[in-house]
């Protein structure tokens, strides 16, 4: 009966992530056509399957378990949305719950309200944009900053990089691969060279190009490590001075597959150079998409990004509601 009843999670949980992933994908697809006027607004038509977590919330509450409450908060607990904000909804949603309350329908209401509206790049209208990007070893940054750079550039904008990654050998050939790509004009030192140094030759080359954004590498780290997270601030102190403000975005790239260990590289980053916004790397290799939700409870950081793929077009801005929707089916 537990086992069951754990399998019958995990399944659910798997159903919702596929389902969210395929909704991102199937925005993907659509890329920046112009939607029929009959269209059901942004969300795509919901396929038979996703009445994932709804279905799976109704069947606890109609006797299919001991404690529906508690069986509830595992559900989310395993679809990663993480301990405390799991909590959160279960205690929230038992509150507002009366006798022919349908659950499945208050905790969609829960997950909306925590994901909020859509979170665009904050970037000036005028004048050069600064975006600085920052994450853990390998969680997808310069992959991230080469399709963004790409996506900006097929809207029209002037794109410049910065390659503040002088620690790895290969990474400003990775960097200048991508600039290649997607039409950005890249600016580097030498092996070993201090990362702030780059970014303010960035800045004044950026600037001299006319250039209307500026997207920074920096090397990954492990958020745990106070030099290396020292040297970030250094990279972040160094841009406000060559520009005369912060940086307009400071993008924090996250695997989605690392689960709950996202919330203290987000935690320790964000107390390190303020992070104004999340890009969820490599959903396409989980099934769970709850870290989109501990993310923005706990930290109160918009997800804007989702990496959907290695390939050039396999960014997508995100949309929360439409999100909300897949993950919560009918
Ligand atoms: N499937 C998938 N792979 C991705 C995605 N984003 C990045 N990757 C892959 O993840 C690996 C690491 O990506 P990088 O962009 O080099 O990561 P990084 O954060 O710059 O790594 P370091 O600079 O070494 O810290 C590469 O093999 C990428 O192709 C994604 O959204 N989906
Ligand atoms: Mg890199």
């Amino acid at each position: 009966m537990e086992i069951a009843g754990a399998l019958a999670a995990v399944v659910a949980v798997g159903v919702v992530g596929l389902i969210a992933i395929r909704a991102i994908r199937k925005r993907a697809a659509g890329g920046s056509h112009r939607r029929a006027p009959d269209a059901p607004g942004d969300v795509a038509p919901r396929p038979a399957a996703s009445a994932g977590l709804a279905r799976s919330i109704r069947s606890l509450f109609r006797g299919g378990a001991n404690d529906p409450w508690a069986e509830l908060e595992d559900l989310l607990v395993r679809a990663d949305v993480g301990p405390a904000t799991s909590a959160r909804i279960v205690a929230s949603v038992r509150e507002r719950s009366s006798n022919g309350s349908d659950p499945a329908a208050l905790v969609a209401e829960e997950i909306r309200g925590i994901l909020g509206d859509a979170a665009d790049l904050h970037l000036p209208a005028d004048g050069l944009g600064v975006v600085m990007v920052v994450g853990v070893n390998g969680a997808g940054k310069t992959t991230t900053i080469g399709k963004l750079a790409a996506r900006l550039t097929e809207q029209g904008r002037k794109v410049s990089l910065a390659g503040s990654d002088t620690f790895r050998a290969a990474a400003s050939e990775q960097l200048d691969a991508w600039a290649k790509r997607s039409g950005a004009h890249l600016v580097t030192q030498s092996r070993g060279s201090d990362p702030g140094s780059v970014a303010f030759d960035a800045v004044k080359a950026a600037q001299a190009r006319g250039s209307d954004v500026l997207i920074v590498d920096t090397a990954g780290r492990m958020h745990t490590r106070e030099p290396l997270m020292e040297e970030l601030k250094k990279v972040r102190r160094v841009l406000e001075k060559a520009v005369g403000r912060t940086p307009d975005e400071t993008l924090l790239v996250l695997d989605a597959t690392t689960g709950q260990n996202g919330i203290a590289q987000a935690r320790a980053f964000g107390e390190a150079v303020a992070v104004t916004g999340v890009a969820l790397t490599k959903f396409d290799g989980t099934a769970k998409g709850g870290i989109v939700l501990a993310v923005r409870d706990q930290l109160g950081v918009p997800v804007k990004l989702v990496g959907t793929g290695e390939g050039v077009t396999d960014l997508e801005m995100f949309d929360p509601q439409a999100f909300a929707q897949r993950v919560i089916g009918g």
